[in-house]
């Protein structure tokens, strides 16, 4: 940080540096404890953090000024829960539901998850983070600075290591982007362990997380009727904390197996989906800190009814996150303005809630509220322009162009 310049040094000093930039002629919501809207606010950004969030007086003591006319200024979007590194898609799947068939006749016949993680074997590594790239860039233009990006779709040693590598190396996206990873092994079972789960379960346990953990920032796993079992999840669990990783689930989204209460006492990040959340999981989420991530565009994907019990999550004071679910089997969406559409439409959620949800609370349910999620002095200048007049229009429409420019760790494009 350099030294103010005399003719600032009177001023009301702002962390006592020069700033690189500052973004004046805005209204920024920080998503401090709701919206937390300032107009005609002034953001100062010094070596790659944000220095300054307040009122205007005048006196910017900046390298650069960048007037906005009006816009609007959030925390970077998070998006903390996708699977987007994958080979192949499953469009020609997705249009024999669509006739009829059902999953498990698509199952039979060699579709579902198990035709992803064939692609996903077969495709080199540069091939997964071309295709992984689309839709990341697709996520930065609508203002992600922050992505969470699960393995999974590979089920053994060399294809999950493949994929968690190909994932880091969406980072360097067009103007960047912060890649948080999971480990998601128990995520189905493979073919050449179709008689064994437990020896699968040995293999993630013993192999998989042992060897990948410096990969990974978490561990997560499908625990569901028709994936691992919750002592199985627990196993995978038991190996992640042992490793120094966090947890978290896939959970309730298709039957309750008690799932998210399980997460809770493993102290998870976050349980997720949760249409089928019980009143004990819910009470086990609040008293460990668990935050809920719901996921409405699989929701509507998959054409479900129950919806996870918003009203009930509001009442136990957990914080909601919302995400994509990015993926080419229930949720083939690399739009986060749309997952927050559906989060109020679908789910009931407001929009100042669902907007928390994609920035405050989904940077908790990554461990990264530290880092990112509000704009409070200290975080890393991650940061959406929107061209909007009204903060809830970022929940409002729908295939509309609403980013005017994002800035990542103090860097624009
Ligand atoms: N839950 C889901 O909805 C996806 N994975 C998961 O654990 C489905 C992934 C796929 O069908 O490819
Ligand atoms: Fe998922």
């Amino acid at each position: 940080m350099t030294k103010i310049p005399a003719h600032f040094a009177g001023s009301k000093v702002k962390l006592g540096c020069m700033w690189d930039l500052a973004l004046v002629d805005c209204n920024a919501a920080t998503m401090v404890g709701g919206y937390g809207i300032l107009r005609d606010a002034v953001i100062g950004i010094a070596d790659g953090r944000i220095a300054f969030v307040g009122a205007r007086d005048g006196l910017e003591p900046a390298r650069e000024t960048r007037h906005l006319h009006g816009a609007w200024v959030t925390p970077g979007l998070i998006d903390c829960h996708t699977h987007l590194v994958f080979g192949g898609q499953r469009a020609g799947e997705w249009e024999m539901r669509r006739q009829g068939k059902s999953y498990e006749d698509i199952a039979r016949a060699g579709g579902g998850i198990l035709s992803t993680v064939r692609a996903t074997r077969a495709a080199s590594e540069d091939e997964l983070v071309a295709s992984a790239m689309r839709r990341v860039a697709a996520m930065a233009r609508q203002g992600v600075t922050t992505v969470e990006v699960k393995s999974g779709y590979g089920l053994d040693l060399a294809t999950e290591e493949k994929m968690l590598r190909a994932a880091g190396r969406l980072e360097c996206v067009p103007g960047g982007v912060r890649v948080s990873r999971t480990f998601l092994g128990a995520h189905a079972l493979p073919p050449e362990f179709k008689d064994d789960r437990e020896g699968y379960v040995d293999l993630v346990c013993n192999a998989m997380i042992p060897k990948l953990a410096p990969l990974a920032d978490a561990v997560d796993a499908f625990c569901e009727s028709i994936a691992f079992t919750p002592e199985e999840t627990e196993r995978v669990f038991a190996a992640a904390r042992a490793h120094g990783l966090r947890v978290k689930l896939h959970a309730e989204q298709l039957t309750d197996q008690g799932g998210a209460a399980l997460a809770a006492r493993f102290l998870a990040l976050s349980a997720d989906h949760l249409e089928h959340l019980s009143e004990d999981g819910i009470a086990a989420m609040a008293k460990a800190g668990t935050v809920a991530v719901l996921l409405p565009i699989a929701f509507y994907f998959l054409r479900e009814t129950r919806k996870p019990p918003v009203a009930a999550l509001r009442a136990a004071g957990i914080p909601v996150a919302i995400a994509t679910d990015c993926n080419p089997g229930t949720s083939p969406a690399a739009s986060p303005l749309m997952a927050l559409n559906m989060a109020c439409t679908l789910f009931d959620l407001t929009p100042e809630e669902a907007l928390l949800g994609m920035t405050a609370h989904a940077a908790y349910a990554l461990g990264l509220e530290d880092e990112t999620g509000t704009l409070e002095v200290g975080k890393s200048a991650d940061l959406a322009i929107w061209d909007i007049s009204e903060i809830a229009e970022l929940a409002y429409w729908i295939g509309a162009d609403l980013l005017k420019s994002r800035i990542f760790q103090g860097r624009s494009l």
